[in-house]
């Protein structure tokens, strides 16, 4: 199962010449950001990295492992308040709505919400990777025949332009899961709702969320027993020795990941466990022993918070949705017809 995949950046299995020449298009691009992204973080006084590099081919398997492990909760939670909840999302969704998914990861999720809806329309999934949106595409066109699938090829964490305008029958529903919404920096979550009140004007967002909980929860889902979650941490350094030629010793990196109650974060880093230097395209950049490279922030969210954000960006609170033990909640978020920003 892909889960919430939106961060990813490649994936392979292309499923024609057209896709096979997107995948050298993306790839060289994202060669070039990592690059210069990894080579900024590694020179700041505290080292970092965007966790949108963790999503290769190797990065997207491990967290595919990640959601079916016991102490991760997000996701079985969020699958099962969509199955609960999915034939009341598909009434204020509305006949003959449109999907604009964030990330084209999730398709066992947004097909929860197809089966329950009244003759969907359209489904525009976003994603940076041409292949893997090719691939969901035509799995949803063989499963939904009656559906008009459009993937639509961008970084969405950027600004978004749909090609298509909104239905005039239907509604444009914006479906963000996964709480990768947490994985984004306060401003940049502002910034993205803020671009969902605009995309999806007269429309709705239904937004999932990871909620504040017990540090212990937390702390168990993101240091499991297996070590799953290390080894998808520590894969940042793999991928960048396997596509940067950069020379991180794994094993001198310690998987860190803790619950910083302060700023409501699970914070993801690297530990090195001794004094070393680490070459990246020509550049030694050094590490002391215990110093840190900041590798994910994973924000927990209330549901109050999160409508004032929404109401900060344009957006209208409506139902919420969560499961009995309120770990994790689907948000529905109008768009009002006349945005002013
Ligand atoms: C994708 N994202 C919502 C996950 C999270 O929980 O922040 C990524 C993850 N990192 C470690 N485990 C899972």
């Amino acid at each position: 199962m892909k889960d919430n995949l939106a961060f990813a950046a490649h994936r392979a299995d292309p499923l024609d010449d057209i896709a096979a020449n997107e995948v050298d298009t993306d790839g060289a691009a994202a060669h070039s950001s990592f690059l210069n992204d990894l080579q900024v973080g590694l020179a700041r006084s505290q080292k970092s990295i965007s966790p949108k590099y963790f999503y290769d081919e190797q990065g997207s398997t491990l967290f595919d492992r990640i959601c079916t492990l016991t102490e991760y909760y997000p996701t079985r939670t969020e699958l099962g308040i969509l199955q609960t909840h999915a034939h009341d999302m598909a009434v204020h969704m509305g006949p003959h709505a449109e999907i604009v998914e964030f990330g084209a990861g999730s398709l066992h999720k947004v097909r929860l919400l197809l089966d329950a809806m009244e003759q969907p329309r359209r489904y525009i999934p976003i994603d940076i990777s041409g292949d893997y949106l090719n691939v969901c595409a035509q799995s949803l066109r063989q499963a939904y025949p009656s559906l008009d699938v459009q993937p639509h090829i961008a970084d969405f964490t950027k600004e978004i332009v749909l090609a298509q305008q909104a239905p005039a029958l239907g509604r444009r529903v914006g479906f963000f899961p996964g709480s990768t919404l947490g994985n984004f920096e306060p401003g940049e979550a502002f910034r993205f709702l803020r671009q969902c009140a605009r995309v999806l004007t007269g429309g709705a967002l239904l937004l999932g969320a990871d909620l504040v909980k017990s540090p212990a929860v937390l702390h168990a889902a993101y240091n499991d027993r297996l070590g799953v979650t290390a080894d998808f941490n520590r894969n940042i350094l793999a991928r960048a020795n396997r596509e940067l030629g950069a020379n991180f010793q794994l094993h001198q990196f310690a998987h860190s990941a803790f619950y910083n109650a302060a700023v409501q974060r699970i914070e993801m880093h690297l530990m090195s466990t001794c004094r070393q230097a680490v070459q990246v395209a020509g550049n030694a950049y050094t590490f002391a022993e215990g110093e840190t490279l900041h590798t994910e922030n994973s924000y927990k969210f209330t549901v109050d918070g999160l409508q004032q954000l929404a109401v900060q960006a344009g957006l209208t609170p409506g139902p919420v949705w969560t499961d009995p033990a309120r770990q994790f909640c689907l948000l529905w978020l109008d768009a009002p017809a006349h945005h002013a920003g």
